[in-house]
């Protein structure tokens, strides 16, 4: 059978905001992962539309469609047009387990939730032509699953083409965040086996790992023994944690032994009365302080992501949000303007407050204000995230923050790394058109197995985390 497998590209990639390298820095797993369930004699074609044009004119028998918010509607037009042409079409992710009533009249079939049990189970039904048309996930567990498709991947597509999952969900419940609504009615936090974790890191060549999970220091027990594991196998790694997490024992001792170089922290706020809002509750009352020199002692370059447009906020939020943040010396930032996903809280109450714009899921992109404000009114919120990332990322923030690090060696990897992934723009662009940003990765890989700080003789990463 002749499956096609498409992840749309977010509306943004055909807007001025687009940065190719942010899409082509590393693969989603998404579609390989349901990839491992089809048959050995199934022919298929994985495109990912934020690093190659999509193909479109062919005839597939199956077309499997993986939908977020933003590339929502581009992801109903593909559906329709492969529809048009006879193929049976699957529409499942994010954005459908939130609407499944915006998604059915595109699709076959529509699946709410994590696809390891439903897609299987669709591909039986599939053979023996009774497929339903929607199915729900119920059984949460990933212990046993076949190997990711890793070689659907065009790996030469991106800059560092191993990213790995080794959980899903998280541990928390902040009301922002799209977690709760799509693992709803059953476990939303779950891991791999440790030994299979293991087995998959092993299958990945080079040095490496871009860890996608959620919260990959969310299961104590889990991670200590992942990075038990990991210890020997000469791996240089980035991934996401939580404040309390890092404060925790000392996993982020482990981790930092295990090649952690670069970690993603949700800061999301300074204002605790936005943190109680949001029911931040990992963040209250924790010493950011804290967390952020202790990954800084061992090494560990920091990427913090904020939310501006709480209510709490008002118009020196910006101001007072990077200078902080140049302060203590994160080497990149994530801004988002607050955004209200459908399915969660925050969604349910603003609907209910009366105070979303509109439903153009378009503009639902962490970069435009689509709700009522308050405290700061919408053009002033637009325009002070627009200056946080300018200002941010100017050559004098740049350096003042690279000048809070203790050593020199330090300073001057910050100082590389900020400015190499904000300030460079035309020449990514430039390696990405010329096909040569996998030719990066062997240079980057050097790079970090030589580099020693004076402090800890540990090894600081030159890539530059996700902002
Ligand atoms: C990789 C990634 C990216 C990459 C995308 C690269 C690319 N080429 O597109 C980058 C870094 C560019 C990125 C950007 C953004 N991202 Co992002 N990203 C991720 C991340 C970390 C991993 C995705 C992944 O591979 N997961 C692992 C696989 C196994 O899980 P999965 O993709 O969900 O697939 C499973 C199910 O969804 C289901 N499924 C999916 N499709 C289908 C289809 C069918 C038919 C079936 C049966 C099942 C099914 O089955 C799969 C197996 O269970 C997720 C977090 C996460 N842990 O998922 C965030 C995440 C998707 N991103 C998110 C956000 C908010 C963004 C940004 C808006 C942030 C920003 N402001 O920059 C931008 C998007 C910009 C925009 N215009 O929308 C949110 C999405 C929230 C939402 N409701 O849509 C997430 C969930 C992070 C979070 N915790 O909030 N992102
Ligand atoms: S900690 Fe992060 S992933 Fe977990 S619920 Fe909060 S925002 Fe979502």
């Amino acid at each position: 059978m002749k499956i096609k497998m498409i992840l749309p590209a977010l509306t943004e990639a055909k807007s001025p905001y687009w940065r190719p390298i942010k899409y082509s820095l590393f693969p989603p797993l998404g579609l390989a992962t349901l990839a491992a369930y089809c048959s050995p004699d199934d022919e298929i074609d994985l495109q990912d539309e934020h690093v190659e044009e999509l193909q479109i004119n062919d005839t597939p028998d199956l077309v499997i469609i993986q939908v977020y918010i933003t590339n929502a509607f581009r992801a109903y037009k593909l559906a329709d047009h492969y529809r048009q042409r006879g193929a049976y079409v699957c529409l499942g992710g994010l954005h459908v387990s939130s609407l499944p009533d915006e998604a059915i009249p595109h699709a076959d079939s529509i699946f709410i939730g994590p696809g390891e049990d439903t897609f299987p189970e669709f591909l039986k039904d599939f053979n023996n032509r009774t497929p339903r048309k929607v199915y729900v996930n119920s059984k949460r567990n990933i212990t046993d699953i076949p190997p990711i498709r890793r070689d659907l991947i065009k790996r030469n597509h991106y800059l560092v083409p191993n990213s790995i999952v080794v959980s899903r969900g998280c541990p928390h419940h902040c009301d922002f965040c799209y977690k709760d609504a799509f693992f709803e009615g059953g476990k939303s936090f779950y891991t791999q086996r440790v030994d299979a974790a293991l087995t998959e890191i092993d299958r990945l060549p080079g040095k490496h790992l871009y860890f996608l999970d959620d919260h990959l220091l969310g299961n104590q027990k889990f991670s200590s023994a992942l990075f038990e594991g990991m210890k020997g196998m000469n791996r240089v790694f980035q991934g996401a944690s939580t404040i309390d997490a890092i404060l925790r024992g000392n996993l982020i001792e482990q981790a930092a032994e295990a090649g952690l170089r670069s970690v993603f922290i949700g800061f999301e706020t300074l204002s605790n009365a936005n943190l109680a809002q949001s029911n931040k509750k990992q963040n209250l009352g924790k010493d950011y302080r804290e967390a952020i020199n202790r990954c800084h002692s061992l090494g560990i370059m920091i990427n913090g992501s904020f939310v501006f447009g709480l209510d709490d906020d008002d118009k020196d939020v910006f101001d007072r949000t990077v200078d902080w943040a140049v302060e203590n010396a994160l080497t990149t930032c994530t801004f988002h303007i607050l955004t209200p996903y459908p399915g969660t809280r925050l969604y349910q109450s603003m609907e209910q407050q009366g105070r979303l714009l509109h439903h153009n899921w378009d503009l639902y992109d962490t970069r435009q204000v689509v709700y009522k404000t308050v405290g700061l009114n919408a053009a002033e919120l637009k325009a002070g995230y627009d200056y946080a990332y300018k200002s941010f990322y100017s050559w004098k923030n740049i350096c003042r923050a690279s000048m809070n690090h203790d050593t020199l060696k330090h300073q001057l990897k910050h100082f590389a790394y900020a400015g190499g992934w904000k300030k460079f723009e035309p020449l990514w662009n430039f390696i990405i058109k010329t096909k040569g940003l996998n030719n990066m990765l062997p240079l980057l890989e050097t790079i970090l197995s030589k580099v020693k700080s004076n402090n800890n003789n540990k090894s600081v990463s030159p890539f530059p985390a996700i902002a």
